[in-house]
């Protein structure tokens, strides 16, 4: 009998909301109970690409706008071989940031439009589940200064929430809002109960692919 394939999960959210430490109890949450999961997080910095991107990111060099999207978007399609590899397994991943992202911190910069940023991602394994972290900005600024990498400032990040708001709008996308300003715990027992339903649910059905 052919094994049941795992879902694939996305956390999206401001800075703050607290989706790696999310992220990283929910897989292990989900491994305790039985069910095989692994973490993965975008940009993956480790590879060629994604070693460019890091340094986009730590302002160590600058990259024209567009070339830097497209490097974020070429860093999500190398690791797709590896990401249905792993779904067909039974594995179900757990991705810290994806192609939402990508298009959120894009078209909140000057000249660039949804539509646009959303092209090259079109055909991307598509999430089975996308939950957004929802913390507002005066109770983001409550937890802490912001850090040194680019797109950290409260203005950046403002931008980049309103084109999420947008972006969760599209009915084709499994999206769920979360309450990211509850404490920890609670925050872990609603995505808990969103992915443990959802991987019953994709068991039994094809791997989407996302559409513009
Ligand atoms: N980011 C992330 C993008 O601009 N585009 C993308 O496609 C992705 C996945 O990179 F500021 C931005 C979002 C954030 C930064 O930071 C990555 P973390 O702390 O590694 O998540």
């Amino acid at each position: 009998m052919a094994c049941k394939r795992g879902a694939l999960i996305v956390l999206e959210g401001v800075d703050k909301a607290g989706k790696t430490t999310q992220c990283k109890k929910l897989v292990h949450a989900l491994q305790q109970s039985g069910c095989p999961a692994e973490m993965m997080r975008f940009p993956e910095r480790t590879t060629t690409i994604g070693q460019l991107i890091s340094a986009y990111l730590e302002n160590k060099s600058d990259l024209e706008d567009h070339t830097v999207h497209l490097l974020f978007s070429a860093n999500r399609w190398e690791l797709v071989p590896l990401m249905k590899k792993k779904l067909e397994q039974g594995t179900t991943l757990v991705v810290d940031r994806y192609a939402f992202s990508g298009v959120a911190f894009t078209s909140a910069k000057p000249g660039f439009c949804l539509e646009w940023c959303m092209k090259p991602d079109v055909g991307l394994p598509k999430p089975d589940l996308v939950m957004f972290l929802q913390l507002s900005p005066a109770e983001a600024a409550l937890r802490g200064q912001f850090g040194e990498e680019r797109y950290e400032t409260s203005v950046f990040q403002r931008a980049v929430q309103q084109k999420f708001e947008q972006l969760m709008k599209d009915p084709s996308v499994n999206w769920r809002a979360i309450d990211a300003s509850q404490s920890v715990e609670d925050v872990h027992e609603n995505i808990t109960t969103h992915s443990l339903n959802t991987i019953d649910a994709a068991e039994n059905l094809p791997l989407g692919e996302l559409c513009g």
